[in-house]
């Protein structure tokens, strides 16, 4: 297994990018402004299933330029690049055979941007992967029992929904076969979401052998299985708990024996939201990559571009500063 880790090992650094519908609402309704991350619009602002699908209806990101992102995140001194192909809103950024709440059929859009950014990034010679939220507040088998008056049913992460394994076994599995299958390599998935009462362990070992079996090279994060919050299940022999853990927003006091990235935001949000600019500098920025490299930890920092397809400039700043001290500390 050490040479599948291999790339990811000496890669440190990559790019995370939390992007879809609601990087148009930008964490904003009315007056009201979401708290904390506003990946989370439908669920913090009170959407219900109807009235959030206006947004993936006037997705229309027409600034989108898969080479450009691909371009920032290399020149910063990145590796990889991990997308949300799916956030727990539910609304898909590939042409997915199993729905219709994606990109192509729903969104005026109708350009596959995860197949423009495995391109891009193999053309440019850089490692893609996908993050793929388990939750889905879209979903009528996702949902808490409530469906289909319970808003983002996820106000009550216990609900258990009796449907849900067919979600697992006709939805979720099957699009995570089509990314695995129609966009090339996929070195990194990305699993969110696993800590919904649904969800359960044998789901996530079943998962894990799935992907192995469709791209025997690919890395999964730790939260496949249930529950794996930061370094969760890391530390012991034959625990299963994917290839690596994820601490989120934090760096582990000490080094750790085991494969892990820490994943930060450069605000306090991972989609768009305009009203966060707390902004952290970039020397705190390469202070922690440098931090988190000497523990033997990768980074993967995240941007929110908006529903333009725009990175925000405060991050455009911050990717060209890391990448001039990247480049100025690169070896010959
Ligand atoms: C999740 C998402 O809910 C969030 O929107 C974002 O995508 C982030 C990267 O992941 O949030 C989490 C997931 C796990 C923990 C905390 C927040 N955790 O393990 O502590």
């Amino acid at each position: 297994d050490d040479e599948r880790m291999e790339w990811w090992r000496d890669a440190k650094f990559g790019m995370f990018i939390h992007w879809g519908a609601y990087s148009i609402i930008g964490g904003e309704r009315g007056e009201q402004i979401a708290g904390g991350g506003a990946e989370w619009a439908m669920d913090k602002l009170d959407y219900t299933i109807e009235e959030y699908e206006k947004f993936p209806k006037m997705f229309n990101p027409e600034l989108f330029n898969a080479d450009d992102w691909v371009k920032m995140a290399k020149d910063a001194g990145m590796k990889y690049i991990v997308i949300t192909t799916k956030h727990h809103d539910g609304f898909c950024l590939w042409d997915s055979a199993v729905t219709n709440y994606d990109i192509m059929d729903t969104a005026p859009f109708k350009r596959d941007i995860i197949k423009e950014l495995a391109e891009a990034s193999k053309k440019q010679g850089i490692k893609f992967g996908v993050y793929h939220s388990i939750v889905d507040w879209h979903h009528p088998q996702a949902q808490g029992n409530l469906f289909p008056n319970y808003n983002a049913g996820q106000k009550d992460q216990t609900v258990v929904n009796p449907e849900f394994p067919k979600y697992y076994k006709n939805y979720l599995k099957p699009q995570v076969k089509e990314l695995l299958t129609k966009y090339g390599d996929i070195d990194v998935v990305w699993f969110d979401g696993d800590w919904i009462a649904d969800y359960t362990t044998e789901m996530g070992k079943e998962m894990y052998s799935f992907i192995r079996e469709l791209q025997p090279n690919t890395i999964i994060n730790n939260r496949v299985d249930k529950g794996r919050k930061g370094m969760e299940g890391m530390d012991r022999e034959g625990n299963f708990a994917g290839d690596f853990g994820t601490p989120e927003q934090e760096i582990p006091a000490t080094g750790i024996d085991e494969d892990w990235e820490s994943c930060m935001t450069m605000n306090g949000t991972w989609g768009y939201k305009p009203d966060d600019t707390k902004w952290k500098s970039s020397e705190d920025l390469i202070q922690k990559l440098v931090d988190i490299v000497s523990k033997g930890g990768n980074f993967l920092l995240n941007i929110g571009p908006d529903g333009y397809g725009r990175f925000p400039a405060q991050s455009i700043r911050r990717l060209k500063a890391m990448g001039e001290w990247t480049n100025d500390n690169a070896e010959a």
